[in-house]
């Protein structure tokens, strides 16, 4: 069994509040939501970070921005505007080490972040 808290997730060892699925990614619900809409979608497959991206992984990555956007217009945010933000290592806030997209909608987001 993965060690990995989002891997669990993902073949569903770990109960989540699971938006959307299929053969490659996997979207949920954030446990500490910062917004009205805040999910996280992540890829199947364990990538640590956008450090350990390959080449072959940028199609994936960018279809996880796909669902986000397909997400957000689903939950009536597309005209209002939306935000996703990958953190990446410590200084960046990543806290969960399997890559993860954040969606956040549904209220005026500020800008630069914390
Ligand atoms: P980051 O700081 O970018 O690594 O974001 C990790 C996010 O993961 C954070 O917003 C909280 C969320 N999270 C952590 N543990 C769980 C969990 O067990 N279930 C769910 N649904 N979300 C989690």
């Amino acid at each position: 069994m993965s060690s990995c808290l989002f891997c669990r997730i993902a073949s569903a060892d770990i109960p989540a509040k699971v938006i959307y699925q299929d053969a490659d990614l996997v979207a949920f619900e954030d446990i500490n939501p910062q917004a009205p809409l805040h999910c996280l979608v992540i890829p199947r497959r364990h990538i640590g970070t956008l450090n350990d991206m390959t080449p072959e992984d940028a199609t994936l990555v960018g279809t996880m921005h796909y669902r986000a956007a397909q997400i957000a217009r689903e939950r009536g945010y597309a005209d209002g505007g939306f935000r996703t933000v990958i953190n990446c290592n410590a200084d960046a806030g990543q806290t969960v080490f399997h890559i993860h997209l954040h969606l956040l909608a549904g209220r005026r987001l500020g800008w630069p972040p914390g």
